[in-house]
């Protein structure tokens, strides 16, 4: 018999033996708990729900949905079942959602029923044939469905290349890219992360993060789940709630954003963390104050990781202090397996110290851009190394650093919003002749996204008013929280437009 690589099977073999033991106990609102049983019977329905749609092949199975313990089963139904998990955020709109519905055509759409009036609009004219709704109250079409199903399932049979998820990741130029995720990719990163992170038996982890990145559907519920380890999980990052429970809990996962918040918190003490083993921190540049300040409140060095939609986990600091210590301003090593070299302008491999282009390689590398070789061959090097986009350098003591981005590119509160994608929906705008659209150091979100706009001839515009209809029309997000309406752009010799110029006159916007 050949194995099967289906990720599930890996995951669900790790269930604890117990299957009536907690698996996931829901905070910050009603408390419900669910154990290993429930996971693996309501993954089996939705399983055989999809199995029973008739399905092609490799179909996708898009999810915008709130988070909740039924989202996370959907997620783990479509890779018991063979499909592939199309997560989208929430807080997308039309515009964008009928983007990624044309660009992936899903076969199935799973949304919130306060969106379905509109998004099934999209969906069906795209020729999506299934769409159902899934709410964060346990209601929805999508369960009512599955209700009927048997509560067993054998696992689909996949190999380690077959894609197990697409994540859309935003084009710095035109379109968003939908990143080709394999099973093997996943279970490769997460086994390495499992050891490298020392998860052991009695592990407790508090899950706030979204279930529509890598962050918190990967890193942090694969963690977990991988380790037969409980969860409490929050549909929604609460820090006083969060600080409530982590002394049941031994791991916390998230953005630098939260630890701003949680160090906001009086609460969060040496005591409150006495219990813990381990703070990671990603997704975005971690400030060395933040670093600093959580040592002191807390007792606890934040490790810090650096990943990417494309490639998953990279680098991390140590989790054991005989491999060396946790350095702020650092993103650690590269894991084991993952090939990571800095490159100069020249081409060449820089030495350590000088700064380039960060590369990287290894079985947590994805498949490829869904539909788009051309890019995804551009991507990179001759020789088979994805360019990350980030610029960094190797330290003295061999910790990678990431020093910028050659990516125009804005991290905000662990999200990523691409200025080109913000600059396109206000040019669009009546009486805007162009903008620009920048990141801000902002004492909250790490970046703040700002926009200068230029009206046309003879035209005036009101900065309220703009702010307003790009609220109409895209996830808040990536709405700039400042905008200034200006006679023109500071521009080079070449005409081209100079953020840096822009960033260093607003240096100070948010008081940061
Ligand atoms: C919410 N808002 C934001 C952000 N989040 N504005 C800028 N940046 C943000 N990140 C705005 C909303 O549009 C809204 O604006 C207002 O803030 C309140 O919204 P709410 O949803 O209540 O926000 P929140 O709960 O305070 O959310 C902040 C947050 C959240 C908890 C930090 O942004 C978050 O969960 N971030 C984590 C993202 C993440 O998981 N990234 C991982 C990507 P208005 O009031 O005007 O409507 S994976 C990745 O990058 C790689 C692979 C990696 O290495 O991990
Ligand atoms: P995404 O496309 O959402 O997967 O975002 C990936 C990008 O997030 C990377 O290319 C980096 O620019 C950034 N990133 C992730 N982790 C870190 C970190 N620890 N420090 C700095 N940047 C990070």
């Amino acid at each position: 018999m050949t194995l099967n690589d289906n990720l599930f099977v890996a995951l669900r073999g790790a269930f604890p033996q117990d299957l009536d033991e907690p698996a996931i106990e829901t905070a910050g609102g009603e408390t419900l708990v669910y154990t290993w049983r429930d996971l693996d019977r309501g993954s089996a329905m939705l399983a055989n729900l999809l199995a029973s749609l008739d399905l092609p092949a490799g179909a996708r199975v898009a999810a915008q949905t709130e988070k909740s313990v039924e989202a996370l089963m959907l997620y783990l139904a479509v890779l018991r079942a063979g499909f592939v998990y199309l997560p989208l955020n929430p807080a997308y709109q039309g515009a964008e959602v009928e983007y990624f519905v044309h660009d992936a055509e899903p076969s199935v759409v799973v949304c919130a029923s306060r969106n379905f009036s509109w998004l099934s609009k999209i969906a069906f004219k795209a020729g999506v044939q299934h769409v159902f709704t899934l709410n964060d109250d346990r209601s929805g079409s999508l369960l009512d469905r599955a209700a009927h199903q048997p509560d067993e399932h054998t696992p689909a049979r996949r190999s380690a290349d077959d894609l197990a998820a697409i994540l859309y990741t935003s084009g710095t130029t035109g379109r968003s890219k939908g990143a080709m995720l394999s099973h093997g990719n996943l279970l490769s990163n997460a086994l390495t992360l499992k050891d490298q992170w020392g998860w052991r038996p009695g592990d407790v982890l508090v899950h706030a993060l979204p279930i529509f990145h890598v962050h918190g559907l990967f890193v942090a519920s694969h963690g977990a789940l991988l380790n037969g380890s409980r969860m409490i999980w929050f549909g929604k990052f609460l820090p006083k709630a969060v600080i409530d429970r982590l002394p049941s809990a031994t791991v916390f996962m998230g953005v630098p954003t939260m630890y701003v918040r949680l160090l906001a918190e009086a609460a969060l003490t040496e005591a409150a963390c006495r219990g813990m083993r381990l703070f990671v921190s990603g997704s975005a540049p971690l400030l060395a104050e933040t670093f600093d300040e959580f040592r002191t409140r807390t007792g606890h060095t934040l490790l810090e990781r650096y990943g990417m939609s494309e490639t998953l986990m990279l680098t991390s600091n140590p989790y054991d202090a005989h491999d060396g210590e946790r350095r702020g301003g650092t993103v650690g090593f590269p894991l084991p397996g993952v090939g990571v070299r800095v490159r100069d302008d020249k081409g060449l491999v820089a030495p350590p110290g000088e700064i380039g282009d960060i590369e990287v390689k290894g079985p947590n590398v994805f498949r490829g851009y869904w539909r788009m070789p051309d890019k995804t061959k551009e991507e990179f090097t001759s020789d088979g190394w994805f360019i990350t986009g980030d610029l960094g350098k190797f330290d003295e003591r061999g910790y990678v650093v990431i020093v910028g981005r050659r990516k125009d590119l804005i991290i905000t509160g662990g999200y990523n919003v691409y200025p080109a994608e913000v600059e396109g929906y206000l040019n669009e705008m009546t009486d805007v002749a162009e903008s620009a659209v920048f990141g801000v150091l902002h004492p909250d979100f790490g970046e703040g996204v700002v926009a200068v706009v230029v009206p046309s001839a003879g035209s005036a515009l009101d900065a309220e008013s703009l702010i307003a209809a790009l609220k109409a029309r895209i996830a808040g997000f990536k709405v700039p929280k400042q905008l200034f309406v200006v006679n023109d752009l500071p521009r080079n010799a070449m005409g081209k437009v100079q953020k840096n110029v822009l960033r260093e006159q607003h240096r100070n916007l948010f008081g940061a």
